[in-house]
């Protein structure tokens, strides 16, 4: 959800900073003197009168610790700001993270040229993009910010709890930064889609090189996913927030073809995740219309 910079708006709810750990149990916990608060996950929730906490399937006893003063504290969100060049797979990824959670942003626009200026340097000393921040919070690799973003903003949970979804989801994001960017973005998508749309050269060498590893990235992908809803099972997580925008890069090249054609399963998931408002509202036509 972008939205003029001037705007403000307070998210009045309770913030609170703990650590739970669950087991199964018979009975559910009753608690008192508690406010009533979601933690940013779906399947927990506490509850009033009396202060029981529901998960959202089975019972389980969990073990709650206060890292911080609970209280009243207001959350802003009117001043959550993004830079990025509109387009870079990177920047969507953070933006979907505020487009799900429905908060407000601002997305402050760069050339290309600017990630090595002295400006940018000064928010990110690596000269990449996304750089986040948070009114004087300051936050810049996008699993980082997403991380971030799910921890403190309310709405749907971007990160399972149950542990081998959680661990599914770290691994994508590994698979994403450290396989997809570089044997398929970097070489394969930049070479057909970004350089091309802004008057670069073509490296034919590098996209032939990159082809027998994205078929390996692209045939792991698939396997994992599976017959999953989502990346990490049956809900949506970072993982899937930080492969799509990749992957639809990807989908526009030539070569996605041949490399997706015998895995399915990738590229159903692919369209579920563009069917979602969140990638309609972070195409690289539409933020380049906004900016
Ligand atoms: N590990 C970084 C990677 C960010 C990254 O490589 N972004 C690319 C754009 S998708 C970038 O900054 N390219 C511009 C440049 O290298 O000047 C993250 O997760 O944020």
């Amino acid at each position: 959800m972008m939205r003029a910079r001037s705007s403000l708006e307070i998210c009045d709810q309770l913030a609170i900073s703990a650590s739970v750990r669950r087991q199964p149990t018979q009975t559910p916990l009753a608690w008192s003197n508690w406010q009533t608060f979601t933690q940013g996950d779906s399947n927990l929730l506490l509850t009033r009168d009396p202060m029981i906490l529901v998960p959202a399937y089975g019972l389980w006893r969990y073990e709650v610790s206060l890292h911080a003063a609970f209280g009243k504290t207001e959350t802003s969100m009117a001043d959550i700001t993004v830079h990025g060049i509109p387009g870079s797979p990177y920047v969507r990824a953070a933006l979907l993270g505020l487009e799900e959670k429905a908060a407000p942003y601002t997305l402050v626009p760069m050339a290309p040229m600017e990630t090595k200026q002295p400006a940018h340097l000064g928010r990110h000393p690596f000269g990449r993009i996304p750089a986040f921040a948070h009114g004087d919070f300051q936050l810049y690799e996008t699993q980082a910010i997403l991380r971030y973003v799910d921890a403190v903003l309310p709405g749907i949970a971007l990160r399972p709890i149950e542990p081998r979804a959680a661990a599914r989801m770290d691994q994508m994001v590994g698979i994403v930064d450290w396989y997809f960017f570089r044997d398929i973005s970097a070489t394969i998508s930049f070479n057909r889609v970004i350089a091309p749309a802004f008057g670069m050269p073509t490296d034919e060498a590098a996209v032939a090189a990159a082809i027998p590893k994205a078929a390996i990235c692209l045939a792991e992908l698939d396997r994992l996913i599976g017959d999953n809803a989502f990346v990490a099972g049956d809900s949506l997580s970072i993982a899937d927030l930080m492969l799509a925008p990749q992957m639809e890069f990807f989908s526009a090249t030539p070569e996605s073809v041949a490399l997706l054609k015998s895995h399915p399963r990738l590229g159903a998931w692919l369209t579920r995740m563009q069917d979602r408002q969140s990638m309609r509202n972070t195409s690289w036509e539409k933020l380049k219309q906004a900016s």
